[in-house]
């Protein structure tokens, strides 16, 4: 341990431990604006600067490790004032136009403004105008708002591999751009969001479809209607001061009422629904020497990113839709049937934890099996939370309610889905089943749990072994497909049978939709929530849910029947 002061404060921290961390133990906040606990620290802003004892200049405490003996201050006249000079120069390059800006509120340039009564900034304004992105459906990049604290561009290179974004220009020229200056619609993102998640400032923020969406309700004219997502009911209380992994379910199904949707449905339903389509397709695949290993193709994210770097395990993807894209077929068909209500006068809105989720709604000609567009508007967590606070309700106080029946009960099973590992848990509860014919004992596997970047396992059913892989946060899956790549291509033996890939650290519960500022801390807080909810379902396999049994007793018949086929599988491009 390294004994150190901090402001006269004696504290003992690891080796490695930097003086902000240190600082937190005591304490003591050290104002940050590059920083972000998921990334490396680079230094860029200079916000963080605190006196060494001894050193000649200003150390910056986000990159700076403690030494022995080493005593900080954190906080005089001088280094405040050198704060605040660091963040005049940011404002005036920032265009101050907060009310009109989507982070108003939460943005964390203007908290810092705010702590230290800025007032008027001293330096001549030089704001760069430059229009925004707006070439993708999922997010916006506005790089005037930029400030340069390079967030966006580690996190879209360290955590998702993906270098979609970059910094071009030099000096007072540098600009955010897509890398190689194309839009972003033309470079390879993926939509994942994760830029937008980690984004201080109102530079990069998800794609705003809220308007459509209350004109489609205030007009009054079609029935709307609504689905939530898994990872959904354990993150919006965080917008209303709720803890992390609070499960509020009844009361978003109370409020998405009273903002006026006609229906409100779960898309845990269709969870269930896609594990009956996908574990079936697995057993097949299995039993009959189908083309293994069968990866999940729920994440819109991931297949985005195998279209476009590796095409050559399209045949790999199930071809099962996922859970959003299956509910919104089945709400304009099945549902439109027995309630009688034409698919023509329907509109489908789903709220995803997710930016990707936008563009998924339109990814292919299956999109559209209902003979209409299926789910025709798609918003994030942060959307549904603002819609709430438009419409003055009181979201903590709300009381429970229902979803509606048909597209609505739920098992833990199909909740499990918003975690990293739960598809594959899923999947494995009703493949058991599927295979053996009788239901497991244990329903719960540990070693597909967990924030290891890649799990692996193999399982035990009856005597058969199945190997499966779980890999979450972009960053970390291209590995595993690199070793099934090599295996395959040397003709050996499949390191795995089933692979299970979410593009988000911590799968959809970090969705690049979700509330903003979620760290590890704050995704274990959602990932205990949606195991809680998984342990307190009466009901915990997907092929028990009575409404996915009846569903194929009354409409679908079979799963991977013809009907299944032609409404809930889709195609990916090579
Ligand atoms: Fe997910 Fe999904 S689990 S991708 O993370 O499969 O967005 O929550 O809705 O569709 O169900 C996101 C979350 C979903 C889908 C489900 C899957
Ligand atoms: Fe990179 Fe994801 Fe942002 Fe696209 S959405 S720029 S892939 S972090």
């Amino acid at each position: 341990m390294i004994e150190c002061e901090i402001n006269g404060i004696p504290v003992a921290v690891p080796a490695g431990t930097t003086i902000l961390n240190a600082a937190k133990q005591v304490g003591v906040k050290i104002p940050t604006l590059c920083y972000h606990d998921d990334l490396d620290a680079w230094a860029a802003c200079g916000i963080c600067v605190v006196k060494v004892e001894g050193s000649p200049k200003m150390l910056r405490a986000c990159a700076t490790p403690v030494g022995p003996g080493m005593k900080v201050i954190t906080h005089d006249p001088e280094v405040v004032e050198v704060r605040r000079t660091v963040l005049e120069l940011i404002l005036s390059t920032h265009p101050n136009d907060c009310l009109k800006c989507g982070r108003s509120g939460n943005c964390e340039l203007q908290t810092l403004a705010a702590d230290f009564g800025i007032r008027e900034i001293p330096f001549e304004e030089r704001v760069k105008r430059i229009e925004p992105d707006t070439s993708t459906p999922s997010i916006v990049l506005n790089p005037e708002k930029c400030i340069k604290c390079g967030r966006c561009v580690l996190v879209c290179q360290q955590m998702q591999g993906v270098y979609a974004l970059e910094f071009i220009g030099r000096g007072d020229g540098t600009r955010l751009a897509p890398a190689a200056d194309v839009t972003l619609a033309e470079s390879p993102c993926i939509k994942c969001g994760q830029c937008s998640a980690h984004c201080p400032v109102g530079a990069i923020y998800e794609k705003d479809d809220t308007k459509a969406v209350w004109n489609e309700i205030k007009e009054n004219k079609k029935h709307v209607m609504v689905q939530i997502a898994p990872a959904v009911r354990v993150a919006l209380g965080e917008a209303f001061g709720m803890e992390p992994g609070a499960i509020v379910t009844g009361k978003i199904y109370t409020a998405l009422r009273r903002l006026g949707f006609d229906a409100v449905f779960d898309t845990n339903w269709a969870a269930d629904l896609t594990i009956l389509e996908e574990g079936s397709e697995f057993v097949k695949r299995f039993t009959t020497g189908g083309t293994l290993p069968l990866i999940t193709s729920c994440c819109p994210s991931w297949t985005d990113y195998m279209e476009k770097f590796a095409p050559d395990f399209t045949e790999n993807f199930s071809s099962a839709k996922s859970p959003q894209c299956m509910l919104g077929t089945m709400a304009k068909t099945y549902y439109a049937e027995k309630s009688g209500i034409d698919a023509a006068d329907m509109i489908m809105v789903s709220v995803m934890p997710c930016t990707s989720k936008k563009y998924e709604i339109t990814r292919s000609d299956e999109m559209f099996a209902s003979g209409h567009q299926d789910i025709d508007y798609s918003i994030t967590t942060r959307e549904l939370a603002r819609m709430i606070k438009q419409a003055g309700i009181d979201f903590v106080n709300l009381p429970d309610s229902d979803c509606d029946s048909l597209l609505g009960e739920y098992t833990g099973a199909g909740t499990i889905f918003g975690v990293t590992g739960g598809v594959m848990e899923a999947a494995l509860r009703s493949a058991y089943y599927l295979i053996t014919k009788e239901d497991l004992e244990q329903v719960e596997f540990q070693a597909v749990r967990g924030m290891e970047g890649v799990k692996s396992a193999e399982i035990d059913i009856k005597g058969t072994k199945v190997r499966i892989a779980v890999a979450h946060q972009m960053g970390n899956c291209q590995a595993v497909i690199d070793q099934v790549r090599e295996a395959r291509d040397k003709g050996e033996e499949l390191p795995y049978h089933f692979i299970e890939v979410m593009a988000c650290r911590g799968g959809c519960i970090g969705g690049g939709g979700q509330p903003h500022g979620a760290t590890d801390e704050i995704r274990a807080q959602r990932t205990k929530g949606i195991y809680t909810d998984d342990e307190k379902s009466v009901l915990r396999c997907s092929h028990h849910n009575p409404e996915i049994i009846r569903v194929y007793e009354d409409y679908l018949g079979e799963p991977l029947g013809h009907k299944a086929h032609e409404l809930l599988h889709t195609t990916y491009k090579k």
